[in-house]
């Protein structure tokens, strides 16, 4: 059943009018009280912290609501041009914190409730992490989200509310177990409104019956109709009393066709259509950049686009007359390809349902839609299978194939006689849907996600596309949402230069580089460590806590945190720690900065490889953190589940962060941004985003190693890398390698064969032992600064003063002007140039 917490608004709750940041500590105390009595019917003394926690929730959820309502209403008045993020993904974690620092209310909370001996962390804990993604496709789209409302910009997030997000890892004998993620188990999620009225129906199946009579008709017959619900979240912007929605859509079943079983038809097949519909958003595919053709998933993919593009187009007309002003109203974001098939869903609603020809249909879907890249991984690019396509959505298929037909004319036109170009390029080829292939023709914008990433899909992966249409390719540097990832997260060090600088870096990131002079104030640098310090200690508690591990805390926090990928290399670091582990076994006196390497990440369920690498992992730490000899110099911990609240407490606690994939295969990262954000170095390769995080911090605060992207791809393109030469020129390496297999660890023998084939069977693809020498160089000299605390705090500090320019704020400002082409007046988030930064 769902509940909804509304029902149970305290009468004391404060006036209608009064702004959130108004309401004092003794009235936020009584309406909690009230809330909570109200909610659950017993006094505060009989509740538990998970009934404190919803209580309070509510309350602000209530605050909220009226934000809600008035930011409709003036919208409703001067409807201004509405952004819609289409994304298979939203990683959202947790809200309670995240709402009540945008409402301005964190510390009127934490009082209140400490009045009544309550503290504020211990309810925060209480929530469950909204994992509706996998990594960093689903909370880039969370962080725009919080941006988009920050900024005050009519922008909307469309998704899927999965009845179970992504697994819960555990991990047993060192290897990975999944559980399902149980996030919903109270039926209802606390900051969420079901919204039954605004249902729609998705079709699915069936034939299309083409009536010729006068005007061209396509009749859609014998299908299977599955209903929409929307459950809006709201999403309430930093202080300025904006809310706009995340809309997360929900399968049930239709009930006149449930009820065909009840008048005596045919009950299997109604349960077989039950249980169907109850399965389509029941759960989020676990994988990351790896494209698996189910049938679920395209099911699932069509229901988001048409749902969403239905209630869009149905809010659009209810307000607009003419449909040739919907490119000017309306801007609609597909995420990657998992949306691409808004491109045709579009255009059947165009057409189809509002009877517009094809040639105007055309031009207005073009205008309307936007489409990012998140990877050039190719076991990443979706194809759907002809077949499957036209079995399931008959209407869509029609409508590919004739954008198809049509593309294809027009390439035809201009490079005549040039069959491989065109083959490269078409929507259909090879009886498979190739989804890039649709979104860039259907968009007017395609955009890679960091400059050396564009630059890939220009010159090579989508470099036919850009040679026909190069004024559609532009870049958009990702970012993160500094109020989380700052502010949050990291209270001390937002403290600290607030009273540096003043308030106004929040609203103004780049306002972080008035930092930069601090560098020769010791006393400055002796403040930051010793936040650094307080953060290591929250860490290395949770970790005794939990794993029964004590860490040192003067040691370097090294992190590894991310989904658990080949090209991602946490082999390589592995490796790294096995030599340095191998020289202290060798010299236990070995004169080295202790480290703590920290491992987080779970791995796809079905990634073979990525799984043995957490075993990996576990085994390495096994063997270290108990081998009394190299005297706790060096310490391995994988930690539990990471996901976005770990990342909270991990990220402000890291002295070193780890970007190392191979060049060229990380479209960006989000992670390496977070880190630097909070005063870790980087060790990383030149790829996605960490060029560019070099460029901001200064080439001497990151320590960076290994091939380029350029030559990587080279590698790829002609050859030329033998893995063996470099294993039997470099002993240490040598060892490290024989290591994996040759009884060192105390396992089966072939539990780590994957690996060792990998590396030399296979020509080690991702390039670990090319990269080994210089990766294990740069990790010397990031020991080497360590030893020197004012050189250290230095290079964190360059790296928080020009971390600004990645906030999502930024980004979205480039998304909105130069892609949406959004009305509102430019905001001053504009006067962020890059040289202020
Ligand atoms: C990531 N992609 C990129 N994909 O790997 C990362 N894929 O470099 C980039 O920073 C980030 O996107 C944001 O742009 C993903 O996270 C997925 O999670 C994914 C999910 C489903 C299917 C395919």
């Amino acid at each position: 059943m769902h509940t909804n917490s509304n029902l149970y608004c305290p009468e004391n709750l404060p006036a209608q009018n009064m702004k959130p940041e108004n309401i004092t500590v003794t009235e936020f105390k009584e309406a909690f009280i009230a809330k909570i009595e109200a909610m659950h019917g017993k006094p505060l003394s009989q509740t538990s912290d998970r009934e404190k926690f919803q209580a309070l929730a509510a309350l602000v959820r209530d605050l909220i609501s009226k934000n809600l309502i008035t930011t409709n209403s003036q919208r409703a008045k001067e409807h201004p041009k509405q952004v819609y993020y289409l994304s298979i993904e939203f990683l959202l974690g947790r809200l309670l914190e995240t709402n009540l620092v945008n409402l301005g209310i964190r510390d009127t909370c934490a009082k209140a409730l400490s009045l009544l001996g309550i503290e504020l962390g211990t309810l925060i804990d209480q929530e469950e992490d909204a994992g509706l993604g996998n990594g960093g496709l689903g909370r880039l789209a969370a962080c725009y989200l919080d941006s988009m409302a920050a900024i005050g910009l009519a922008g909307h997030g469309c998704g899927l509310r999965y009845r179970y997000g992504l697994f819960e890892q555990r991990i047993i004998g060192g290897y990975q177990h999944e559980l399902p993620d149980n996030w919903l188990k109270d039926r209802s999620y606390v900051w969420e409104y079901r919204r039954p009225d605004e249902k729609v129906a998705v079709r699915f199946g069936g034939a299309v019956r083409v009536q010729t009579n006068g005007k061209t008709r396509f009749i859609h017959e014998n299908y299977e109709r599955v209903i929409a619900v929307p459950y809006d979240v709201p999403v309430a912007g930093y202080k300025n009393e904006i809310v706009n929605t995340l809309r997360l859509w929900s399968a049930e079943v239709d009930v006149s066709h449930h009820n065909c079983c009840i008048h005596g038809n045919d009950c299997n097949s109604v349960i077989g259509y039950k249980h169907g519909v109850e399965s389509l958003t029941d759960i989020l595919y676990p994988n990351d950049t790896h494209y698996e053709g189910k049938v679920l998933r395209l099911k699932q993919q069509y229901f988001l686009v048409s749902a969403s593009l239905q209630s869009i187009m149905k809010s659009f007309r209810l307000h607009h007359h003419s449909l040739s002003e919907l490119p000017d109203t309306i801007a609609v974001h597909i995420n990657d390809t998992h949306p691409a098939l808004a491109v045709p869903e579009l255009m059947r609603i165009l057409i189809d349902d509002c009877g517009l020809g094809w040639d105007d249909a055309w031009d207005l879907t073009v205008r309307t839609l936007s489409y990012t890249n998140h990877t050039v991984l190719p076991e990443a690019l979706e194809k759907w299978p002809v077949g499957m396509m036209e079995h399931l959505l008959p209407r869509i298929y029609m409508i590919i194939n004739e954008i198809n037909e049509r593309y294809c004319r027009q390439l035809w036109d201009k490079f005549p006689g040039d069959w491989d170009r065109i083959r490269s390029m078409a929507i259909i080829a090879d009886n498979q849907v190739h989804m890039a292939h649709l979104a860039i023709a259907g968009s007017h914008s395609v955009n890679g996600v960091a400059e050396i990433h564009t630059q890939i899909l220009k010159k090579s992966v989508m470099n036919n596309f850009y040679t026909h249409t190069p004024g559609k390719f532009t870049n958009v540097t990702n970012g993160i949402t500094h109020r989380r990832w700052l502010l949050t997260a990291n209270p001390m060090l937002a403290d600290l230069i607030t009273e540096t600088i003043g308030p106004d870096w929040v609203e103004y990131p780049c306002n972080l580089a008035q930092l930069a002079p601090y560098a020769k104030d010791t006393g400055f640098l002796d403040t930051l460590a010793n936040i650094k310090m307080h953060n290591k200690l929250k860490l290395a508690k949770y970790i005794k806590a939990k794993y029964n591990v004590v860490v040192d805390v003067k040691s370097i926090f090294d992190s590894h945190i991310k989904r658990i990928h080949a090209y991602k290399r946490q082999t390589l670091n592995v490796m790294h720690i096995m030599d340095l582990y191998n020289r202290l076994r060798e010299n236990p006196n070995l004169d080295i900065v202790p480290r703590t390497f920290i491992f987080g990440g779970k791995a796809a369920p079905g990634y073979y490889r990525a799984k043995k690498t957490i075993k990996l992992i576990n085994t390495l730490a096994d063997k270290i953190n108990n081998d009394k000899s190299i005297k706790d110099k060096i310490k391995v911990l994988f930690l539990e589940n990471y996901n976005v609240s770990h990342a909270e407490l991990i990220i402000p606690a890291s002295d070193a962060s780890e970007q190392i994939s191979t060049a060229s295969r990380e479209a960006s990262g989000t992670g390496n941004m977070k880190f630097m954000m909070n005063g870790a170095v980087t060790i990383g390769t030149l790829d996605g985003a960490n060029i560019e995080i070099r460029n901001a911090a200064g080439a001497d605060n990151i320590f960076v190693f290994g091939l380029s992207a350029e030559e990587v791809l080279n590698y790829y393109r002609y050859g030329g890398y033998n893995a063996w030469d470099i294993y039997n020129s470099d002993p240490r390496l040598k060892t490290v390698v024989d290591q994996l297999v040759n009884g060192f660890f105390p396992v089966d023998p072939d539990e780590f064969r994957t690996h060792h084939e990998a590396l030399l069977r296979h020509n080690d693809e991702y390039f670990l032992l090319k990269d080994f020498a210089s990766y294990v160089a740069a990790q010397c000299r990031l020991a080497e600064v360590y030893r020197d605390k004012y050189i250290w705090q230095k290079m964190c500090l360059m790296n928080i003063a020009h971390s600004g320019w990645f906030s999502s704020d930024r980004t979205f400002s480039e998304y909105a002007v130069d892609i949406w082409e959004m009305d509102q007046p430019v905001p001053i988030w504009r006067r962020c140039q890059p040289e202020d930064y």
